[in-house]
């Protein structure tokens, strides 16, 4: 049994002002294992009133000199505490991650690996991100930058990755003084509850971080509109993520959008098929197909396509499905919804005229528990323009399409309204640098799949959404430019 005893049958409260406090209309929505399709907690429905006293304890804090007056050296010295807290209960958060949504718990484990990185990558980073001297355009004047927090800033969060998808924003908001309003899924709001409660541990001064949990049609749209919210970023689908954008721009707010995908992995005859069919694998069943990035559209070139299908169909009869903390390759979908959807989408698929060449149902294990499983599955013979090639299913379903050229591949790979990653798999030099500029995604991986740092810009292009997460860049997503002028030359005007 996964040790989350304290959080089984609890009514959980909202994280604003450094306190636990109950919603303001004392109302609660279940979250649910998606092991047992059973309740195993209650989150609090924030309102629109909660999310202005959190976004309230937010603006009191960025004006506060407790966090205003910190050095960077001490926001950095702040972050690397946190950091050093995460990785001590790192076994607690990804047992409660796997809990609230299914993920395996050795990627669990693997994420909040990461964490620790990712919140000392930025303490290190932030304390070198200077400024410039520019040669202006006039005699003894000196103009230079200074960069500064933007403001409030509004997080709202997905469900498949909560705290690894929350952290690639909140550790750079963190590093250049920002404060923050976190608005979790409604699914999977444990963990960020768990690491505010960090956060304080760590000495950041209370209002720095809130936490609104709550429906994304409530609580969500609420941070969205809220007029004293500097940035809003989010991470979610194009659907969701345009009344965002929509909301935000009444405000002149910023915004900052990881949408979805629907991303080509492609393999060219002359590639290493045994690493790249494994690949594929991962691309599509890790994380059971919710990932942003999964390799969802399959091109296979002709010359190897038969064999290359053949061997990925191998490969997939050896896929074990079970219980998210066992030794197992595939677990439960995070939510009943998506579980649906994907059935759905198996419909399409036959509809369509695709070859259904694996899986395509619910195993006897989801009978037996009542647990969201779906089998590995896996369409062959597809076209890109069918409703399985073009449209994110997010759940472990492969669209495997065959392409004769390099040119064919290139034009299919680019016909999709999403760029958010792409994969491709050849021993030709060229050919990739070709593939890496000729492919609109914000992230093209060579010989390999699914393989971010914490270090590398990432985001899309298209319905992926803007901005980026990431690397040096996120430090600018979340800081605003000033120019300073100055005379020294003593003229009189
Ligand atoms: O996403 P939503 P859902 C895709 C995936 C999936 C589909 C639907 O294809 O099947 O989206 O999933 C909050 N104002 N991705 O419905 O609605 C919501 O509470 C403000 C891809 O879960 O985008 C949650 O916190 N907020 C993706 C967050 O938005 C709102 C990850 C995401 O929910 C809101 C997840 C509103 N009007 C789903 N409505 C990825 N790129 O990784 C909802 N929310």
């Amino acid at each position: 049994m996964l040790d989350v005893s304290s959080v089984e049958g609890s009514r959980q409260g909202l994280w604003i002002g450094g306190v636990m406090v109950k919603p303001s209309q004392d109302l609660y929505g279940q979250s649910y294992d998606p092991t047992t399709g059973q309740p195993w907690y209650e989150f609090a429905r924030g309102n629109a009133a909660d999310v202005a006293a959190a976004v309230a304890a937010a603006k009191d804090a960025l004006a506060s000199p407790s966090w205003r007056r910190t050095t960077q050296a001490d926001r950095s010295q702040l972050l690397r505490r946190l950091a050093d807290l995460i990785a001590r209960d790192s076994e607690r958060l990804a047992l409660l991650e796997t809990r609230d949504n299914g993920k395996l718990l050795k990627e669990s484990r693997a994420q909040m690996r990461v964490l620790p990185e990712t919140y000392h990558y930025y303490a290190g980073s932030a304390a070198t991100f200077e400024g410039s001297t520019i040669p202006g355009n006039k005699l003894d004047m000196l103009n230079l930058t200074l960069r500064e927090p933007i403001g409030v800033v509004g997080i709202i969060v997905p469900w498949n990755s909560p705290l690894y998808q929350l952290s690639w924003t909140l550790a750079p908001c963190l590093a250049m003084g920002n404060t923050v309003v976190i608005k979790p899924s409604e699914h999977t709001s444990v963990s960020t509850l768990a690491l505010a409660q960090l956060i304080e541990e760590a000495g950041f001064p209370p209002g720095v971080v809130n936490v609104v949990t709550g429906l994304g049609s409530e609580a969500g749209a609420a941070l969205a509109c809220h007029k004293d919210v500097a940035k809003i970023a989010f991470t979610g689908s194009s659907t969701t993520g345009r009344e965002i954008a929509r909301a935000a721009a009444g405000n002149v707010a910023q915004t900052n959008l990881e949408l979805g995908g629907k991303s080509p992995h492609c393999i060219f005859a002359d590639a290493d098929v045994d690493r790249a069919a494994r690949a594929v694998l991962g691309g599509i069943f890790g994380a059971a197909g919710q990932s942003c990035v999964a390799g969802s559209r399959i091109f296979v070139q002709s010359a190897i396509y038969d064999d290359f299908v053949e061997r990925l169909v191998a490969l997939t009869a050896s896929v074990r499905v079970g219980h998210p903390a066992d030794d197992v390759d595939l677990g439960p979908l995070a939510l009943k919804e998506q579980l649906e959807k994907v059935a759905r989408y198996v419909g399409y698929g036959r509809q369509e005229g695709a070859r259904l060449i694996a899986g395509g149902k619910q195993p006897q294990l989801a009978e037996q528990t009542g647990g969201w499983y779906f089998e590995p599955t896996l369409f062959a013979d597809a076209s890109n323009d069918m409703r399985i090639a073009q449209e994110e299913i997010f759940g472990p379903f492969g669209t495997i399409i065959r392409f004769e050229d390099e040119r064919d591949l290139v034009a299919l790979a680019n016909d999709t309204p999403y760029g958010l990653a792409a994969g491709v798999w050849t021993q030709d030099i060229e050919r990739a640098f070709r593939f890496a500029r000729d492919v609109e995604a914000g992230t093209i991986w060579v010989n390999t799949y699914r393989s971010p740092s914490y270090a590398t810009p990432m985001g899309g292009f298209k319905d992926s959404g803007y901005g980026k997460h990431y690397g040096i860049e996120a430090l600018r997503e979340y800081s605003r430019l000033k120019s300073v002028i100055l005379d020294y030359s003593g003229n009189t005007y």
